[in-house]
């Protein structure tokens, strides 16, 4: 898409229409300066030392970490926060029970009270932002005005932010999504995460940390965009998009649904097993996933986001290499402990120990854990060594499969196939999980995470599974539909199946599929592999664990049914019947 260069412009003269905006918000929140980000280097360079000098950011060790640097949150802001998260639409059924809803008339109240005079000593930044590649048809635009200078340090990683996207902007007419945060005092009472998808609009107060603030993400991305694709067509989902050239040369995107913190980034940078040899794996994106119906009838897809903002517990050169190595320069952590000298730290890194926990003080086992949970880090895809150019071609890249998948413990087997696009739409809607320390509240209570979408679809779950299949029907190629689950447990509590890189086995099973050449049992929940058609070779695995791992338990399953039954039901006449015809089935075959 051109955008008319306007370089001897005066930033703040290029969109009227995002200028007469900032005027309006800077009226009510009266902050001391107003900055326009122009996204240049010179930009981030004072930002961080403005941030530094204020101790709110602190450069790590220079020698091994150079240009990296550690923010901390308020320690009662370090994750989403799902019970202040709304959905304003007019009427209360658009939203769902999937969502809280307040009235856009007494969200806009609650909230201007808020805003009033909230920026009164701060700056006020102006961050445009672009959705995807900068020239694409398929990104979306928007302005997040904040008063956090670690968002705007985020949102320049992030998204491609700045001059550019205020030209398309100002190009498109004044079109984008508008964006309002402030971090006000971090009090946890007076804190809101508004969205008033009829208005395109965000309006956030009272958090500083990740999908609160960051309000390009989850907030744009996924929950006003998602309305926005019903209405254009198209699909705005929680997916990573991945590449996997196998030793033929044969190369296949695949995009999948995980929810939080349950391997999305690591799928998306995985590294084959030394006993694949000549695999390669390209990350496309970790988190989010834009679908459209390509001139061809398939599905195509971009990553709207240009970084990572990634789970650090875990993270080794065991689980995930290319992440560990991609995290050694110009990447801002959150939330991480860190050793004696001043390198980040975090449990089930594998080495060293850490000083300072994430609270800052010195480390002691009985505070428990020494980075937080959902310590996360910010980094430019680029320094990803999987990284691949085709993250910014404008057309996307075409997908031969989707994978749902989620944390359970029980029940869900490694794998399985739907047997076709309305079959994979309830096999979606159905993703269980348990919940992880990416939000707020209790860690590891199973619930229904449809799509993995249960906390970021901004409309009316019942609606979205329609949408899910009205673009089932337009598609003339639709990608093949899996269900993964990395995470049974035996007895012992410890995970059944290695995960990481050895879930290219899984993926190769999938592929074949794609290409109708490898071998499967029907079970009433769908395709699975027999353990003859899963390339297993140098795993060491024993033969009773995959045969675990590939079960359908016929009770349990009955079970499942029956509470999915239920769920569905939450939606009401929204809930398509196809859906039922498709569960009605499955119970039959179950028997
Ligand atoms: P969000 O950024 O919250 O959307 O999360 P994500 O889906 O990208 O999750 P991520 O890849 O960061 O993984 C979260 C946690 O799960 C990390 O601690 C990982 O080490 C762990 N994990 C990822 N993949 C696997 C796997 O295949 N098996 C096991 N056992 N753990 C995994
Ligand atoms: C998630 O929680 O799914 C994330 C992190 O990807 S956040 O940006 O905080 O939403
Ligand atoms: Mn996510």
């Amino acid at each position: 898409m051109a955008t008319a260069p306007s370089a001897f412009k005066p930033i703040a003269e290029i969109s009227p229409d995002v200028a007469s905006w900032v005027a309006s918000v800077a009226a009510a929140t009266l902050p001391d300066r107003i900055h326009w980000c122009d996204g240049s280097p010179a930009e981030t360079a004072r930002l961080r030392n403005e941030l530094i000098a204020r101790k709110e950011l602190a450069p790590l060790n220079e020698k091994t970490f150079p240009d990296c640097h550690i923010a901390y949150s308020h320690p009662s802001d370090v994750a989403r926060v799902e019970h202040l998260t709304f959905i304003c639409s007019k009427n209360k059924e658009d939203a769902g029970p999937n969502n809280n809803w307040m009235d856009p008339a007494e969200a806009h109240a609650k909230m201007d009270a808020l805003y009033r005079g909230c920026m009164k000593g701060r700056t006020l930044y102006v961050v445009p932002y672009c959705m995807g590649p900068i020239d694409s048809p398929y990104s979306r635009c928007g302005v997040e005005i904040t008063d956090s200078a670690y968002v705007v340090l985020n949102m320049g990683i992030m998204t491609r932010m700045g001059r550019q996207a205020l030209e398309r902007i100002a190009a498109e007419g004044g079109k984008f999504v508008r964006g309002l945060h402030s971090i006000g005092e971090l009090d946890p009472n007076r804190r809101f995460i508004m969205h008033f998808p009829e208005e395109l609009s965000i309006q956030s107060f009272g958090s500083g940390y990740g999908g609160n603030a960051l309000l390009g993400k989850k907030c744009h991305a996924l929950r006003i965009a998602s309305y926005q694709a019903r209405t254009e067509g198209w699909l705005a989902e929680h997916m990573l998009i991945v590449g996997l050239k196998n030793p033929q040369g044969e190369l296949h995107y695949v995009a999948c649904a995980f929810p939080s913190a349950c391997g999305k980034t690591n799928l998306a940078m995985l590294i084959p097993p030394a006993s694949m040899p000549g695999w390669e794996v390209f990350t496309v994106g970790d988190d989010i996933c834009w679908l459209q119906i390509g001139p061809d009838g398939r599905l195509w897809a971009i990553n709207p986001e240009s970084g990572y903002f990634g789970v650090a517990p875990g993270t080794s050169p065991k689980t995930n290499k290319n992440a560990f190595d991609m995290i050694r320069k110009d990447t801002l952590f959150t939330n991480v402990a860190l050793t004696a000298s001043n390198e980040p730290w975090w449990e089930g890194i594998g080495a060293g120990e850490p000083s300072t926990d994430w609270q800052r003080r010195p480390y002691d086992p009985k505070n428990g854990p020494a980075a937080h949970p959902n310590a996360r880090f910010t980094v430019s895809a680029v320094h990803n060594p999987a990284y691949t150019k085709e993250a910014e071609n404008p057309k996307g890249v075409p997908i031969s499969a989707l994978v749902f998948g989620g944390r359970r413990r029980e029940i869900a087997p490694l794998v399985y196939e739907a047997r076709d696009w309305q079959h994979g739409v309830l096999v979606g809607a159905s993703v269980a999980s348990e919940t992880t320390a990416a939000a707020t509240g209790a860690v590891g209570v199973v619930r229904r995470d449809s799509m993995a979408m249960k906390p970021f679809c901004g409309y009316n779950f019942g609606d979205y599974f329609q949408h899910w299949l009205n673009i089932g029907a337009k598609l003339k190629q639709p990608p093949k539909i899996f269900h993964v689950n990395w995470f049974r447990q035996g007895q012992d509590g410890k995970f059944l199946w290695p995960g990481f890189g050895d879930n290219l086995r899984v993926l190769e099973w999938m592929l074949d599929r794609v290409a109708g050449r490898a071998g499967a049992q029907e079970t009433a929940i769908g395709n699975l592999p027999r353990p003859s058609d899963l390339n297993l070779d140098g795993l060491d695995i024993a033969p009773a664990v995959v045969e675990e791992l590939l079960s359908v338990k016929q009770d349990a399953w009955r079970k499942e049914v029956a509470d999915i039954r239920n769920y569905l039901g939450e939606y009401g006449a929204r809930t398509p019947q196809a859906m039922y015809a498709e569960l009605d089935s499955v119970e039959k075959r179950l028997g």
